[in-house]
Parts: C-alpha cells; structure tokens; sequence
C-alpha cells in the first residue's frame, strides 16, 4: 500500500521529491537499531552452557521419566509423548489474525528481511497460503512440509497426523539468523471470515490448536481499518482460551489512523473480544505500526517506538527464560506421570484385592472403574506428597484407558525394580524433586542467585503473564 503525503509536510525529503509535490513514504526506512538493541542480539550468549543444560534435561528425561511413561502407557491417557524435538526445540513465537493485517511485514520487519530475495510475501490482498516456520540454519533454504514431518529430530513430525494435504501448506524456511537461534517463528494464512473449514483441504482448526497448544508467545494481530470479529474468529478466541498468559494483541497499521478514531477502534476491539476472553486481567495490546517504513505523519512517534520496544522486552522475556520454562514443561509433565502411576497402581493394588477365586474378574474391574471413590482410589492419590487436586485426570478417562489396556497387563508399583536400574518411582520421584530443580538452580544462579530452587520459582508452574505495562 503505498501511502502519500504532501511535500510541504516533509520538508527533509526534497531530494526525493516527484514533479507532483508527493513523496512515497513508503521508500523511507526507519532505524532498526532498537530492535538489536533490545533483543540484545550482539550479546554473546553462552551457547555451550545452554546446549549442555538442555543435553542435562535430555537426559534426565530420559532416564526418569520416560521408563515411567512407557510401563504405565501414559501416552494412551494423554496422547502426549515428549520427542526430542520438542526438548531441544527453540521458543516458538505465533503469529495469528485476519488477513492482510500485516502478520508476514512484522516478521519480515523483525528479522530485517526486507528486500532479500527470502523476505516472506506480503500484499493487499490474502497472501500467505502456507504455515510458515521460520528458523536458523547454517544456510539460507526451503524445506518442504513433508521432509519437516518426516525428520523426528524436529519437533514438527507430529503434524503428519493433519494429512498429506496439510502437509503439502506447511514450509519451512532456514536462514543463519542471530534472532532464529534463539526463537522460531511461525507465520500462518490468515483468517479469512467468509471462508467454509472444508474448503482449506485439512482442519485448518486442528491446525491452529496444535501451534496454539504450543507456542511460547502468540501475536494476535488486528488491523484497525477492518476490524470485524466474526465467525472463524470467535473460533480462533475459543482455541486461545487457556493460553491467556502467551496473548499479546497486536493493533498495527495504527498510523492508518487519527487518534481519536484509534481510540474508538481500540474500544470497539475490547467490546468484540470481552467475551471471548474470560480472564480477569485483560491482555496486552500493542498499538504501532509494525513494518520497516516510517510513520504516517501526525503520528505519535514516542508512543508508537515505546510500544514496539515494549513488545521486543517481552519477546527478549520468552527467549531468556526459555531454559527455565523448558525444565518447568518437563517437571509439569514428570508430575502428571508420576499421578498417573500412582493412580494405575491402586487400581491394580484394588482389582488384586477383590478378587478371590470364585470371582469374575470382568465384574469386578467394573465395579471398581464405575465407581472409584467407593475404594478410595482417586482419595488416596491425594495424601500422597507433591499431588494437586487440579492434576488428578478424569475419573472417566480411566475406564477408556483401561479398556484398550488391560488392567492384568500393569505390574504394581512396587514390582517395578530392577536391580542395576532402581525402582521407578524412585527416580521419577527423585527427578521432580530433586534433580530438575537443582538444574533450574544450576542456570539460575549464573542469572540471579536467589532463585535457586523450585520452592522459589514454583516451577510446576506454566509461564506467567509477565508483560510489561511501560
Ligand atoms: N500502513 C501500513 N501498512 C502495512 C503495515 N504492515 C503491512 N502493511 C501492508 O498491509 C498489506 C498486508 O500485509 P501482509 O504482511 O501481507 O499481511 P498478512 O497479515 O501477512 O496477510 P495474509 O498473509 O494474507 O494473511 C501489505 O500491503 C502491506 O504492505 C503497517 O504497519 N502499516
Ligand atoms: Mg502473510
């Protein structure tokens, strides 16, 4: 979009005047040296301490937990198995919105991608048909979706179960990038409210919850010259719901406006998203113009800079605790399978003890999977140490679980020993406790001494809203 303004109000660019009296401001490029600046890109990160704390996690993961997780089928209740890929994978940063809001400028804007032969394609009218993952590589280069759901070392293969058509809307692109070692960027097609699901060819829903369930930080962007919440929106708001504290709202090309009609689209935006944002602290919008060009005049140029560098702190947040929120996720999940465990063991613990030799064990197991608080099961759980109520599964997802895994099939807890390799519930246990939060201690204490242990970080817990209000 190319947008003019009168000569006379741009006094320095004479130079690049036409015959018109009318410039394009869009040739006139802002400084990007903020954007280094507080991402601190030039900063030289200890690349060796992080692949060794993540090879550290690998690690613990794959001796403590993981052996639980396969003896009690934990995947089967969760459908949650933790690859490789998904340990060592960087911070993912989302973008999302209706079309043409400007989602593929911000990223091109962000990474200075401008004018290289692999900026991301922008344009007025719905471009950008593909999931995009932007990431580092050694070099520039595409790589097709369905190499990236083929190579179990990424953490993207598990989207091979969206079908062949999805997969052939998936690219990824690799460049050495300061800004890519750290993050990966997704760029997606944007909402487009008149369109039928079925049309797209895959669940583009399924889509955006399988990215949504996963990113570290997700950018919803608006633009305020076309602002309507419809359908495929709504859906959208729906999917968010649970990931509050990753939201930020993006209200960009907000020089397109004058500020008293920025302020009544900024309410109108509230008005139409209120419901469908159900948390008591309301999330952060960010109002600028996102792109590498410079302002439309008559702008306030100091609250618009302030506004951007307020969204790079925040993205600097995610990356600089992207270790920490890694050890969190995996102790979070430890938790949940060492609940797991605990509870498939005292089914089994009551189903033994019920049965006697005249009884018929299909009866049995049913009277226990039907009603588990007549035998104390969920209840016992619960004395147990480092057991929240709000972790305990579903009672009903038990009788599912047991039907696909037969409840003879699970030895008890205390069966699980061996002698070189220990009991399991041991080093899960020892895993939640002790190891994870001393390797949370061990990279917090380079960065700030006092959180040293999971008492003071409550490390169980999921990334906390933590923008900034300046
Ligand atoms: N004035 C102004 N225009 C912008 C800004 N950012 C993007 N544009 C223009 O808006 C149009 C759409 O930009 P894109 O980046 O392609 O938007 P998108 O959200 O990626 O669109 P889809 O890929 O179709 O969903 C382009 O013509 C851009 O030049 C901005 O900050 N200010
Ligand atoms: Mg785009």
């Amino acid at each position: 979009m190319k947008v003019l303004v009168s000569l006379c109000v741009f006094v320095p660019l004479l130079a690049l005047a036409t015959a018109e009296d009318e410039v394009v401001l869009d040739s006139i490029l802002r400084d990007r040296s903020h954007i280094e600046e507080t991402l601190r890109l030039a900063a030289d990160e200890k690349a060796g301490d992080y692949a060794a704390a993540l090879q550290r996690l690998r690690k613990i993961y794959h001796n403590s937990i993981r052996p639980m997780e396969q003896a009690y089928k934990y995947n089967e209740l969760r459908q949650h198995e933790i690859s490789d890929g998904e340990i060592t994978s960087k911070p993912m940063v989302l973008f999302l919105g209706p079309w043409s809001v400007g989602k593929s400028s911000m990223i091109n804007y962000l990474l200075g991608l401008l004018d290289t032969p692999y900026q991301l394609y922008t344009g007025a009218e719905p471009t950008t048909s593909e999931f995009t993952v932007i990431m580092h590589g050694e070099k520039i280069r595409t790589v097709e979706g369905i190499v990236m759901a083929a190579d179990s070392s990424r953490s993207f293969s598990p989207l091979e179960k969206f079908g062949q058509n999805f997969l052939e809307k998936l690219v990824g692109i690799e460049m050495p990038h300061s800004l890519l070692e750290r993050v990966t960027f997704v760029d997606t097609p944007g909402i487009i409210e008149n369109r039928k699901q079925q049309e797209r060819g895959y669940p583009f829903n399924d889509v955006c919850q399988w990215f949504i369930d996963r990113a570290d930080l997700i950018f919803v962007v608006f633009d305020p010259t076309k602002l309507d919440v419809g359908l495929e929106l709504e859906m959208l708001f729906r999917q968010l719901k649970g990931r509050e504290s990753q939201i930020r709202i993006i209200l960009n090309k907000a020089d397109s406006l004058a500020t008293q009609d920025l302020m009544r689209v900024y309410g109108a935006l509230f008005w139409s998203l209120a419901p469908l944002i159900n948390v008591t602290e309301p999330p952060r919008v960010y109002v600028s113009s996102f792109w590498p060009y410079d302002y439309a005049p008559d702008t306030s140029r100091e609250l618009f800079k302030r506004e951007e560098i307020s969204l790079l702190e925040d993205l600097n947040q995610v990356i600089e605790n992207r270790l920490e929120n890694k050890i969190a996720f995996i102790r979070q999940h430890g938790i949940r399978v060492r609940i797991h465990a605990l509870l498939v063991d005292r089914y089994v613990q009551t189903f033994k003890e019920k049965m006697s030799f005249f009884s018929d064990p299909e009866l049995v197991f049913k009277e226990i999977v039907d009603d588990p608080d007549k035998f104390y099961i969920f209840k016992s759980i619960l004395a147990k140490t480092n057991v929240s109520k709000f972790d305990l599964p579903n009672r009903d997802a038990y009788r599912d679980f047991f039907g696909i895994n037969p409840i003879s099939s699970f030895k008890q807890l205390s069966a699980q020993c061996s002698y070189i390799g220990g009991c399991l519930l041991e080093k899960i246990e020892r895993a939640i406790t002790h190891e994870l939060p001393s390797l949370l201690g061990s990279i917090n204490s380079g960065k700030n001494p006092a959180l040293s242990s999971c008492e003071a970080t409550g490390c169980g817990e999921k990334p906390k809203n933590r923008y900034r209000r300046n």
